[in-house]
């Protein structure tokens, strides 16, 4: 399963992130581990489900493993508490909180877009606090962390290469398979950057491993606490591509539609109340101040944050696994009942693989659902494909 984590100083919001983005509705999470411990959780990315454009069995008109049509798919959470400058230092519990990124795919970066927290996490009033020299402080913090694992080891790294640049590769992305980091991600950091390593100075090593994590710890930057910062500052924000996000409005929304007070999935732009009568004055003063907010940033933004790490940053689509391709339905029946993540470019037999090895292993051949076609293993999977898998498997 995909793992984002939220990272960011101290108290710019992650854990509020973190507690709206787990709090699901039975009524979208039919995932039995939602809160797996406080700091990882399952969160959900929200796709358009096909079934609204298929004939169903019986006239069906949705799948029944939707809202609305709308499919809530899980990804795992994690909550990483919170960075200071000069992390990588040893600052602040700089080191386990760095480590535990190792386990991210992608990295949302909860920034306190209001300005009401100095560098360090510290609160200050609205404003004082410019947030864009916060925003490039968590990427140069990973990269000299990364750097710093390097440099260690970097003498004998060196003299094991014996001027060999493959050899030096190879040896570069065995330190680093910690995190993930492969020999393919190193010679494409070395391409962008032209920096040649056997030669390299600490300068070069720097940039070297900045591209290497924008490879492999893809981030996108969140402004959030947006419901209290000037439209000015959101403005300048939203033009350098970090959009604005409430988390405390997200959260408090999910409780609501929890207690039954609103109707609201998450992602929408605004929110219904089907009984206002029935709330406190306290409750209706809250809920209207939240409903402004999203007026004025068109949502909670939480949703879309989530949505962006994984479709676009990690360039994943959604991919439905039937058996029984003329019902659109597993073997009993229920219809889409699964919607697999897959990276772009994978095909019917990675499908088949991600659905079970032994299936993946005796793939045979696939059917596109909705034409009923042979489909062949080299062809790339498409968003939203229904997909059967025959295999030999039992
Ligand atoms: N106004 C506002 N306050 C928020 C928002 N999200 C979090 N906060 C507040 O910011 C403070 C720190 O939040 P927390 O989630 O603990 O931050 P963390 O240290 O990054 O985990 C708390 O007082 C939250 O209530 C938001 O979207 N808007
Ligand atoms: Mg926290």
């Amino acid at each position: 399963m995909i793992t984002l984590a939220l990272a960011g100083k101290p108290n710019c919001g992650k854990s509020t992130f973190f507690k709206a983005a787990t709090l699901a509705d039975a009524e979208i999470a039919n995932y039995p581990f939602t809160t797996i411990d406080a700091n990882h959780g399952v969160g959900y990315v929200r796709a358009p489900c096909p079934c609204t454009t298929l004939a169903l069995p019986g006239g069906a008109t949705t799948c029944g493993n939707c809202t609305d049509g709308e499919r809530f798919i899980p990804i795992n959470l994690i909550d990483v508490a919170g960075l200071v400058p000069e992390a990588h230092t040893g600052r602040g519990l700089g080191n386990q909180f760095l480590d535990r990124l190792r386990e991210a795919d992608a990295i949302i970066h909860v920034v306190d877009g209001s300005g009401a927290t100095d560098a360090e996490g510290n609160p200050v009033g609205v404003g004082e606090h410019d947030p864009e020299s916060d925003i490039a402080f968590l990427p140069l913090e990973m990269t000299m962390w990364v750097q710093g694992i390097l440099a260690k080891h970097w003498a004998r790294l060196l003299r094991g290469a014996q001027s060999k640049t493959p050899v030096l590769h190879a040896a570069i992305a065995e330190v680093l398979a910690g995190l993930s980091i492969t020999v393919e991600d190193v010679e494409s950091a070395v391409r962008e950057t032209g920096v040649d390593l056997l030669h390299a100075d600490e300068g070069g090593l720097v940039e070297f491993c900045g591209a290497l994590l924008r490879r492999s710890k893809p981030m996108i930057a969140v402004a959030n606490k947006a419901d209290q910062a000037p439209d000015a500052l959101l403005d300048r924000l939203r033009e350098d591509g970090v959009p604005p996000a409430t988390a405390a409005g997200e959260l408090a929304l999910r409780n609501a539609a929890k207690a039954g007070l609103v109707t609201y999935l998450p992602g929408d732009p605004s929110f219904a109340v089907p009984d206002r009568a029935g709330l406190s004055k306290a409750q209706a003063a809250g809920l209207d101040a939240i409903a402004a907010v999203m007026v004025r940033l068109g949502g909670t933004g939480v949703q879309p944050a989530l949505n962006r790490a994984v479709f676009e940053l990690l360039e994943q689509i959604v991919v439905y696994p039937v058996e029984d391709e003329t019902h659109f339905a597993d073997g009993r029946g229920r219809i889409l009942p699964d919607a697999f993540l897959m990276r772009t470019g994978a095909t019917p037999r990675d499908l088949a693989f991600a659905v079970h090895t032994e299936i993946g292993k005796s793939f045979l051949y696939a059917v596109d659902a909705r034409t009923r076609m042979r489909i062949r293993d080299t062809q790339l999977l498409k968003d939203g494909d229904i997909i059967r898998i025959v295999s030999a498997a039992k």
